[in-house]
């Protein structure tokens, strides 16, 4: 293989979370969002770690932002804490917090830093979460006026718009699981709480066409997990096909094409939601882009004594694995050129990608996390392959840009390109953010180097 080139104009960025990040968690006027709560309770996050500090970005910003010139970083991705904007999720808006984000975005453009701003990645204010939150139709209109709030204050400044990044995790793992906030276990509520989080970034993405200037682009993330049959029969290909459904056609059908996948809602029977008229139509705003989100594989076999699904999930012992998941490099191509091939989008970003690893500082204050370095390599060289067979792919954020808090693993996971000390918040960028650097400066890299 000879040196890997990106096209002319490839973005190259990294992303991160407000609340794995952020910390401040009740500074200048925030109220508590759903993950405060959460992580309050006795059990839910591993050595009952909280991100009320976090990694305290909230104040080390500017530090924050050198290190990302220092990457040579083309773009950066970020969310907004509703609950800062917004302490009650509605009503009064705190203009601190505002303020807060504003700063970001002016020095990110000062430094030629493309702004990416996601409106929600997890944080939304308790206050909603007491009157049912995503779980009830009034969440749509409060947070289309949420959108509407911020796109007033920085529209003018920002030219890419995310909705929600990964629906699929908040309605799974918040409402199904119970292992994310706020810790549900319900079935009905978590379906309900998906159909809400596509109406409202439907109808948000109205709101913000009025409010953006017309070359803003608007989009949402997806986390796709392609899936593979266990054996080839044909059992085990309905298995896949039907884990497929849950994990991803449940949410690109009515996106992309404005219905539920006729064979989910058979499967759901009476506990899928009401779709009350106008919902699909909502929900299948045209979209500037998707941004997709890639870090594993599923391998599916049937299973009848797993509820509803009937399926459980395979782990191939000749694979690698992280400290999470199975590494599977194949699977971002065959991601990208299935959703090219069903859906069509117009553009699309790798808005995700990044390994947890065990990562250490040696002697002379270095990283040396080869594995993070052959994970990118071998990942970006299926995102080269996926833009030589024609999917429209701009641009590839990777998750992420420093070690931070990890859900419910508290900060036992690491998957920054910058290692941070948890205790006193020093910084150290990693080899593989160095490696990362020189892929940018180059617009590419040679696979054997
Ligand atoms: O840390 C998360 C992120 O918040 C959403 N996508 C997956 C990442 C790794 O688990």
């Amino acid at each position: 293989m000879t040196f890997l080139r990106f096209p002319e104009g490839f973005v190259w960025g990294a992303i991160t979370a407000a609340y794995q990040i952020e910390g401040a968690w009740n500074e200048d006027g925030k109220g508590p969002s759903i993950w405060d709560t959460f992580v309050r309770q006795p059990g839910r996050i591993e050595r009952g770690e909280t991100a009320d500090v976090a990694v305290d970005h909230y104040h080390r910003w500017l530090e924050d932002l050198a290190l990302m010139q220092e990457l040579g970083l083309k773009a950066y991705c970020f969310s907004i804490s509703w609950p800062r904007i917004l302490p009650q999720g509605i009503g009064q808006v705190n203009l601190t917090g505002l303020d807060f984000y504003d700063r970001l975005v002016d020095s990110l453009l000062a430094k030629n830093i493309t702004p990416h701003v996601m409106l929600y990645h997890w944080d939304l204010p308790q206050a909603l979460q007491d009157r049912g939150g995503w779980g009830e139709r009034f969440i749509i209109d409060a947070y289309s006026e949420y959108a509407r709030i911020v796109a007033q204050r920085l529209g003018d400044r920002i030219p890419f718009w995310v909705t929600h990044n990964e629906p699929m995790v908040i309605s799974l793992a918040g409402n199904f699981l119970g292992e994310h906030a706020p810790g549900l276990q319900d079935p009905l509520v978590a379906l309900r709480v998906a159909h809400h989080l596509l109406v409202a970034h439907g109808q948000a993405i109205q709101v913000l066409r009025l409010e953006l200037p017309k070359t803003a682009k608007i989009g949402i993330i997806l986390n796709i997990t392609p899936t593979y049959p266990a054996n080839d029969t044909e059992e085990d290909r309905q298995a896949a096909r039907r884990y497929d459904g849950v994990a991803n056609r449940l949410f690109l059908d009515p996106l992309f094409r404005g219905e539920y996948p006729a064979d989910m809602i058979e499967m759901f029977g009476p506990i899928f939601p009401e779709i009350q008229p106008g919902d699909l139509q909502t929900i299948r705003a045209p979209l500037d882009f998707v941004g997709l989100n890639y870090y594993m594989r599923a391998v599916m076999r049937n299973d009848p004594e797993v509820m509803i699904l009937q399926a459980s999930q395979v782990y191939p012992s000749e694979s690698e694995y992280s400290q999470m998941w199975e590494i599977y490099p194949p699977g971002m191509y065959d991601m990208l050129t299935r959703i090219q091939a069903d859906y069509h989008p117009k553009e699309v970003y790798i808005t995700e990608n990044g390994v947890c690893v065990t990562d250490g500082v040696d002697f002379d204050e270095r990283v040396r996390d080869e594995r993070r370095i052959r994970y990118l390599r071998d990942h970006l060289a299926q995102v080269q392959r996926a833009i030589q067979v024609g999917v429209p792919l701009k641009g590839y954020f990777h998750w992420t840009l420093m070690d931070n808090f990890e859900w419910a693993f508290g900060y036992r996971m690491r998957f920054g390109l910058i290692y941070v000390d948890f205790t006193t918040q020093k910084r150290i960028v990693k080899d593989s953010g160095r490696w990362y650097a020189q892929v940018i400066r180059n617009n590419g890299f040679d696979p054997k180097a």
